[in-house]
């Protein structure tokens, strides 16, 4: 999860702003020599480039626009493609709001950043809650990877869920609401209520053809009730000598079809990777998410267009002042 937000003067490393999203006290040496290090480097990272660094259980995710520069730092294990979208939108936001201050400012008198308050949080918080359902026929799987997301212990005997349970789990930027929905429900509609205002579906599959081909129809249904929630699959017990590919069950069930073994020992990477997979396709299919991301770019290169044209113009005026010189010269002659 995303720890904090540095924003920095990049010519001589003034924080300009800080804001911490966790409780958890920061290193403060640590961070302290990581931001003096981070405003001696800026100049080696060109303008709009994003990279990271792994200190201790933090990473810090950086980059420099024009004259600042916008770290984040989050878990280590997170994914900073999440984050590296919020540097941008920040960036554009920030210039957009500041961008003539923040060359004449003194170092003491960064008060009137606190102001942008509202505004990251709402960069940072758009869409971080996301709920996520895990629905599929009995004995798939369901459960063991809903256990496995939230760190649960997970145990080898079976039981048959009853009734719809929900875990947490928080990675990269993502607050997720996992919806272990019970299998044995599947043909009534009970179901249909549990997966409304979900972001993301997956029908678990244990990975048989006939699973799959008894799954359509859920999948189908779930398109019908949950509107903005795009629909995956999981081809769970990929271990098993009988699996099929998880290829061909996409062509069966026609939406992206992830393969898995739960019970493998890097299974919860493997899930948490699939998460994020299908995040960022379920995010990019959003319009409003789009408009946003391409009107914060749109800012920044309209930024960089009157900088350059106000340049360009310094220079034309300066030859027509040359010019001017000459005709008046050659006037006199
Ligand atoms: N071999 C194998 N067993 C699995 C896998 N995933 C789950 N299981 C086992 O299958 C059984 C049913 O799993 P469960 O998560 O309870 O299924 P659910 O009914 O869909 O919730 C349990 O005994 C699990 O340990 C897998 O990928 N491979
Ligand atoms: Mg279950």
């Amino acid at each position: 999860m995303i720890r904090g937000t540095y924003v920095l003067r990049k010519n001589d490393g003034t924080i300009l702003f800080h804001r911490a999203y966790s409780q958890e006290k920061l290193d403060e040496v640590l961070t302290s020599g990581f931001l003096v290090a981070v405003s001696r480097f800026s100049s080696e990272l060109g303008s709009g480039e994003i990279d990271s660094i792994v200190m201790k259980n933090l990473k810090f995710v950086y980059g420099a626009f024009e004259n600042i520069m916008i770290i984040f730092y989050v878990d280590r294990d997170d994914d900073d493609q999440f984050v590296r979208e919020d540097i941008r939108k920040v960036a554009s936001q920030f210039l957009w709001q500041f961008g003539d201050e923040i060359k004449e400012l003194k170092a003491s008198d960064t008060s009137k950043f606190k102001t942008f308050v509202p505004e990251l949080d709402r960069i940072v918080q758009e869409e971080v809650r996301v709920k996520i359902v895990l629905i599929g026929e009995p004995k798939v799987g369901k459960t063991t990877i809903a256990k496995i997301v939230a760190k649960e212990p997970v145990q080898a005997n079976y039981e048959a869920s009853q009734v719809a349970t929900i875990k947490k789990a928080a990675f990269d930027k993502f607050e997720a609401i996992l919806w272990d929905i019970p299998g044995a429900g599947l043909d009534g509609k009970g179901w249909e209520q549990l997966i409304r205002g979900a972001g993301v579906v997956f029908v678990v599959l244990d990975s048989s053809l006939e699973n799959a081909v008894r799954s359509k129809a859920i999948v189908s249904r779930i398109s019908e009730v949950a509107k903005g929630a795009a629909v995956f699959a999981i081809a769970n017990r990929q271990d098993q000598n009988e699996a099929a590919n998880p290829s061909i069950l996409e062509r069966v069930l026609g939406v992206p079809t992830y393969g898995l073994s739960a019970v493998s020992n890097t299974a919860r990477e493997d899930i948490i990777n699939i998460i994020r997979e299908s995040l960022m396709i379920s995010r990019r299919g959003k319009k409003k998410g789009d408009a946003q991301s391409a009107l914060g770019d749109e800012i920044l290169r309209l930024k960089l267009e009157v900088d350059t044209s106000r340049r360009e113009i310094k220079e034309v005026k300066d030859i027509l002042a040359v010019l001017a010189r000459k005709i008046a010269q050659m006037e006199k002659r």
